[in-house]
C-alpha cells in the first residue's frame, strides 16, 4: 500500500522541483533607479527665467536681474496642471545658458536675490519643489553647464562654481528625480564683460565623471540626463519623436554632452554596452521660452497625440515643455491643449480588450505555468511569458472569442531581463484569414502600434528575431475613438520682419547660426546690415525664425550666413521671406 502512495505523489514533486529557472538576462540591464524612472513615462519641463522677460531663447548673459519680475507667479498652478494632465513630475530650468539663477545662490549675485520679484527674497526653485511635494509630483532640475554670464566660463575656476551650484540644488530642495545637463556648450557670451567667444573641449572641460559623482553622493536615486546619459539619454532631436527602432542600450563611451554623433541617439545601438533609455524632450510651442507671438502656435491635439505615440509608444519617455509666461503661469492656451491630450490618452486607453483573454503560445519555457502565455493578459506587470532558451521565432495568439473592433496594440518586454526583440509582426484573424497588420523591429519597455480599425477574432504576435528567447510581460489591445479636429483660421502677422525657415531635412541639414540681413535699392550697393545676430538654438529646433527690425525700403534683399550651426559648415534654406504691414 505504501508503495502505491509513493508512486502517486512522485510526479507532482518532480514538476515543482524542476520548474525551470528564469531566462538568462541579456545585458546591459537597467539599474533600480532607471526601472523607477521608466515607470514615470510622462512628465513636464518648465522653461522660465530671464529669457521669459527678454523674449529670447538664449540670453547673452548681460541681462539685468532687474528684468526678472513675474507679476503673479504660481508654481501650484503649474503643479495642478501637470497633475491633472497625468504627468508624474516637473523639471525646472534653475539656470539656463544666460546664467541667471532662479534660486538665491550663495555663489553669484546674478539671481533672483537681485531682482525686484518679492524684493529679492524669493526662490522659484523652493516654491516649485514645495508645490510638487504638495501635488505628489517628482521634482527635477536643469542646470545649464554653459554660462554666458560667468567671468570664469572656459577656465577651471568655473567648474568649481558649477559644482557648488549643483550641490546647492541637490542639498536644499528635497528629493530630486532627474538632473538635466544640456549639450549646448561654449560659444559667444558676455562672460563678465569680456564679450567674446569661448570654446571649450566638450569632452574634457567639465570632468563629467567627477561632476556625476556629486549627483550620486547627494541624490542617489536621481537619474542623470545628458546626450550621453549616464542614466537617461537625449533622443537626438527636439521635435518630439524617437525612431521606431529604438534600443535602450547605447555604446555609451562614444558620447559626451554635446558630442557630434547625436543622430545615433535616435535609435540607440543594438550592441549597446550600457542601458541608457531615450527621453523625448519637446516644447508645447515652437520655442522653449514664452513669446507672446507664439500664443497662436501652441501644438494642437493631433500633433501632441502623435508625439505621445512617437515617444512613449516607441520605448522612450515624453518630457513636454511649458514655456511659463511673464505672469508666472502656464498660459491658458497651453493648459487647454495639454488637457485635450490628457483626455484623448484616457479615451484611447480606456478599455483593454485583451485583459483576461485566453492566449496560446508556440513555445512555453519548460512547459511551466510560471511562464504561461496568459501572463501577458493578466494585468500583472511582474509575470511574463517566456519561450524555451533555444527558441527565438515564436508566436502568441490572443483569442477574443468573437469579432472585435480594434486599432491599438501595446506590447512590453520584461526589461529586467534586458531588451531582446529585434523583429516582430502582428497579424489579425479576419473572417478566417490572417492579415498582416504591421511588421516592426524593436519593442523594449513599451511599444504601441496604431493601425486602421480592424474587426478580428484573434491577434497573433510573432517574434521573428531576437537577441535571445523572447520575454513578453504585457499585451493590451484598444479601440481608440477618432479625434475631431477643429477648423483653423490662419492670418498673416503684421510688422516688418524677415523670416527664415531652416532646411527641414532630418539628417545633417545646413543650418545658419549667425546671419546678416541687407536691403538695397539697386542690388549692387548694400550698405550696413539692417538686422544681424544669431538664430538661437536653431540646430536643435529648426523652426521658422523671425527677426524684426526698423522699417526700411528697398527693392533687393540679401541674407548672408556668417556661421553654420553644424560643424560640417553646410548652409541651406527651406524658405526665406519678408512679412510687411
Ligand atoms: C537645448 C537648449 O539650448 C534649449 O535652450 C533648451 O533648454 C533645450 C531643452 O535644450 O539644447
Amino acid at each position: 500500500m505504501k508503495y502505491f502512495i509513493l508512486l502517486f505523489f512522485f510526479p507532482v514533486l518532480l514538476i515543482s522541483c524542476f520548474s525551470p529557472q528564469p531566462p538568462e538576462p541579456v545585458h546591459p540591464l537597467p539599474s533600480e533607479r532607471q526601472l523607477a524612472w521608466h515607470e514615470l513615462e510622462f512628465y513636464a519641463f518648465v522653461h522660465f527665467n530671464m529669457n521669459t522677460f527678454t523674449n529670447m531663447e538664449w540670453g547673452f548673459g548681460n541681462e539685468s536681474p532687474e528684468l526678472f519680475n513675474p507679476t503673479g507667479l504660481d508654481t501650484r498652478q503649474w503643479a495642478r496642471v501637470c497633475k491633472e494632465a497625468g504627468m508624474k513630475g516637473i523639471i525646472l530650468t534653475a539656470k539656463h545658458h544666460d546664467g541667471f539663477c532662479l534660486w538665491p545662490s550663495e555663489y553669484t549675485e546674478h539671481s533672483v536675490k537681485k531682482s525686484p520679484w518679492k524684493n529679492g527674497e524669493g526662490d522659484v526653485v523652493r516654491e516649485l519643489a514645495d508645490a510638487c511635494r504638495e501635488y505628489g509630483l517628482k521634482f527635477g532640475v536643469y542646470l545649464s553647464p554653459w554660462d554666458r554670464n560667468h567671468p570664469d566660463y572656459g577656465r577651471p575656476e568655473y567648474i568649481t562654481y558649477f559644482r557648488n551650484q549643483l550641490r546647492e540644488l541637490l542639498t536644499n530642495y528635497g528629493e530630486v528625480f532627474e538632473v538635466w545637463f544640456d549639450g549646448a556648450n561654449g560659444g559667444t557670451g558676455w562672460y563678465g564683460g569680456a564679450n567674446e567667444e569661448r570654446r571649450i573641449d566638450r569632452k574634457t572641460y567639465y570632468d563629467w565623471e567627477n561632476t556625476y559623482k556629486i549627483v550620486r553622493e547627494l541624490q542617489p536615486s536621481a537619474c542623470l540626463f545628458s546626450d550621453a546619459g549616464p542614466d537617461v539619454r537625449w533622443v537626438g532631436n527636439e521635435e518630439g519623436w524617437a525612431m521606431k527602432t529604438n534600443w535602450a542600450p547605447i555604446r555609451r563611451d562614444e558620447f559626451y554632452p554635446g558630442s557630434p554623433n547625436y543622430a545615433e541617439l535616435r535609435t540607440g545601438h543594438e550592441d549597446g554596452t550600457h542601458w541608457v533609455p531615450a527621453e523625448v524632450d519637446v516644447s508645447i510651442r515652437p520655442g522653449w521660452y514664452y513669446h507672446p507671438s507664439e500664443d497662436h502656435k501652441v501644438k494642437t491635439l493631433p500633433h501632441l497625440l502623435d508625439i505621445y505615440y512617437n515617444s512613449i509608444g516607441r520605448n522612450a519617455s515624453f518630457l513636454l515643455n511649458f514655456p511659463v509666461d511673464t505672469c508666472g503661469l502656464i498660459h491658458e492656451k497651453d493648459v487647454e491643449q495639454v488637457m485635450k491630450l490628457a483626455d484623448a490618452v484616457k479615451a484611447d486607453f480606456a478599455d483593454n480588450l485583451a485583459l483576461g483573454k485566453r492566449v496560446t503560445a508556440t513555445s512555453i519555457r519548460g512547459n511551466s505555468s510560471k511562464y504561461k502565455a496568459r501572463n501577458v493578459t493578466d494585468g500583472n506587470p511582474d509575470t511574463y511569458w517566456a519561450a524555451d532558451d533555444n527558441i527565438i521565432e515564436s508566436s502568441l495568439e490572443i483569442n477574443f472569442r468573437k469579432p472585435t473592433e480594434m486599432n491599438r496594440f501595446l506590447v512590453q518586454e520584461d526589461i529586467r531581463l534586458g531588451q531582446r526583440v529585434k523583429k516582430f509582426k502582428l497579424e489579425a484573424l479576419v473572417d478566417n484569414g490572417w492579415h498582416l497588420i504591421a511588421s516592426e523591429t524593436t519593442i523594449g519597455r513599451k511599444r504601441i502600434l496604431r493601425f486602421p480599425n480592424v474587426t478580428a477574432s484573434k491577434l497573433r504576435l510573432t517574434i521573428e528575431d531576437a537577441k535571445a528567447s523572447p520575454v513578453i510581460s504585457n499585451i493590451e489591445v484598444y479601440h481608440a475613438p477618432k479625434i475631431l479636429i477643429e477648423p483653423e483660421i490662419r492670418r498673416n502677422k503684421n510688422g516688418l520682419v524677415s523670416s527664415y525657415l531652416p532646411d527641414q531635412g532630418r539628417w545633417n541639414p545646413g543650418i545658419i547660426f549667425n546671419y546678416e540681413f541687407f536691403v538695397s535699392e539697386d542690388g549692387n550697393n548694400w550698405g550696413a546690415p539692417v538686422s544681424s545676430g544669431e538664430f538661437s538654438n536653431i540646430k536643435n529646433s529648426p523652426i521658422w525664425q523671425e527677426k524684426r527690425f526698423e522699417q526700411v525700403s528697398g527693392r533687393f534683399i540679401k541674407l548672408r550666413a556668417l556661421s553654420a550651426a553644424e560643424e560640417n559648415g553646410r548652409i541651406g534654406l527651406a524658405e526665406f521671406g519678408i512679412i510687411t504691414d
